[in-house]
C-alpha cells in the first residue's frame, strides 16, 4: 500500500507546502454594515489589515447556496466536460495552473470577466445556463456590496463625492472579474509529514476591492504587518473584503493591499467565490487629491489600470507587483 501511494506523493512535489497553520485567528475586524460605526470601522480595518469580515451585508443566503450548489455540480462534471471551458486565457476553466507564468496550486477554477457577460458561448462553451445566470445575479449583488463599502470609505475620508471610488467599479467599462474556486480534498496530504499543501499561493489582488464568500471549509490565510500568517475562520454566512493594490495606491499607502493565500484541506472541499472590482482600462491609478495632506507626495509613479494589468500578467503570483511602480524604484 505504501509503495502504491508513492507516485501520488511524488506528483505533489510540484506544489508548494508550508508549515501547519497556527490556531484560527480571532483578530479579524467584523463590520456590521447596518451599524452607525461601520464607516469608521471599515477605514480602520483597511489601514490595519487591509481585510475585514462583513455581516448584515444584505446578500441572501439563498443566493449563496444556489450558486454554491451549481458550482459544486460543475466541478463534479467529468474532466473533459470541464475542459471544454478551458484553458483559461485568462478567462475560462483552469486546473492547477494559475496565470500564464508557471504558478501552480491545488485548485481548479472558473474565471469570468464581468464585462461582456452576455455571451458565454465564446469563452465557456461547457458552462450550464443555470450557472451562468446565477453568476450574473451574484456578481451584481456583491458589486453593490463593494460599492457600498467604497462609498463608506469615500464618506469617512471626506473625498468630496460619495462615488469617488465606487464609480470606478459601477462604470460599465469597469474591468472587474469573478472567480469560482474549488480546492479538492487531498487525502495524500497526511503523507507530507505534517506539512500543508498550498491551494492558491500567496499574492495580493491587483484590483481595487475584492469580496469573498466561501463554504464552511477554512484554508484562507492572511499575512499580518509583522509578516506572520494567520488563518481566517470560515463563515459561510459572511463576506470577507480585502483591499487591492489599486486602492493601496489611491490611498497613497494608507490602506494595505493584504497578502493572502489558501491552504488545501486533507478531507474537506473548499469552494469560494470572489468578485474583484477593478477600474476601466484607461483609468489612471494615482492617489486621490482629497486624501493627500498638504505637501504630501505620491509614493507611486502614475499608471493606468491597463498598464498595471499588463505588468501583472507578466509577473509570478507571489511577486510584489507594486514595487515596479514605487517612486523609489529604478526607472
Ligand atoms: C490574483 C487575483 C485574481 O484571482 C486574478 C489573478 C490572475 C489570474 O489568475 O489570472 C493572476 C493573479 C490574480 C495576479 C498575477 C497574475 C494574474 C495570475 C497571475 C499570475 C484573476 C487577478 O486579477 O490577478
Amino acid at each position: 500500500m505504501v509503495v502504491l501511494s508513492q507516485p501520488i506523493v511524488d506528483n505533489l512535489a510540484q506544489f508548494k507546502t508550508c508549515k501547519p497553520p497556527p490556531d484560527i485567528f480571532t483578530g479579524i475586524p467584523v463590520v456590521d454594515l447596518s451599524h452607525p460605526d461601520a464607516k469608521a470601522r471599515v477605514v480602520e480595518a483597511c489601514k490595519e489589515l487591509g481585510f475585514f469580515k462583513l455581516i448584515n451585508h444584505g446578500v441572501s443566503m439563498e443566493l449563496f447556496n444556489l450558486l454554491e450548489a451549481e458550482a459544486v455540480k460543475f466541478f463534479k462534471l467529468p474532466q473533459q466536460e470541464k475542459e471544454k471551458s478551458g484553458p483559461p486565457n485568462p478567462f475560462g476553466y483552469g486546473n492547477k495552473r494559475i496565470g500564464p507564468n508557471g504558478d501552480v496550486g491545488w485548485v481548479e477554477y472558473l474565471l469570468f470577466s464581468t464585462t461582456n457577460s452576455h455571451n458565454p458561448n465564446l469563452i465557456f462553451p461547457g458552462i450550464p445556463q443555470t450557472l451562468w445566470c446565477l453568476v450574473n445575479e451574484y456578481v451584481s449583488a456583491v458589486r453593490n456590496v463593494g460599492c457600498e463599502v467604497l462609498e463608506m470609505i469615500a464618506d469617512q475620508l471626506q473625498m468630496g463625492s460619495k462615488d469617488a471610488l465606487s464609480r470606478l467599479i459601477r462604470d460599465e467599462k469597469s474591468d472587474s472579474c469573478f472567480r469560482l474556486n474549488h480546492y479538492p480534498p487531498c487525502p495524500e496530504l497526511q503523507a507530507l509529514s505534517g506539512r500543508n499543501l498550498i491551494g492558491f499561493g500567496e499574492h495580493t489582488d491587483p484590483q481595487i476591492i475584492s469580496v469573498l464568500r466561501s463554504n464552511n471549509t477554512s484554508g484562507l490565510q492572511i499575512c499580518l504587518k509583522d509578516g506572520s500568517w494567520v488563518s481566517v475562520p470560515s463563515d459561510h454566512t459572511s463576506l470577507y473584503v480585502n483591499v487591492g493594490d489599486s486602492l493601496q495606491v489611491m490611498s497613497n499607502g494608507r490602506f494595505r493591499s493584504v497578502k493572502h493565500r489558501v491552504l488545501a484541506d486533507s478531507l474537506k472541499s473548499r469552494v469560494s467565490m470572489i468578485y474583484f472590482g477593478g477600474p476601466g482600462l484607461s483609468e489612471k491609478i494615482r492617489p486621490l487629491s482629497s486624501v493627500m495632506e498638504d505637501g504630501e507626495e505620491s509614493l507611486y509613479k502614475e499608471f493606468t489600470w491597463s498598464e498595471y494589468k499588463k505588468s501583472a500578467y507578466k509577473s509570478r503570483l507571489g511577486d510584489n507587483r507594486l514595487s515596479l511602480f514605487e517612486k523609489s524604484a529604478a526607472q
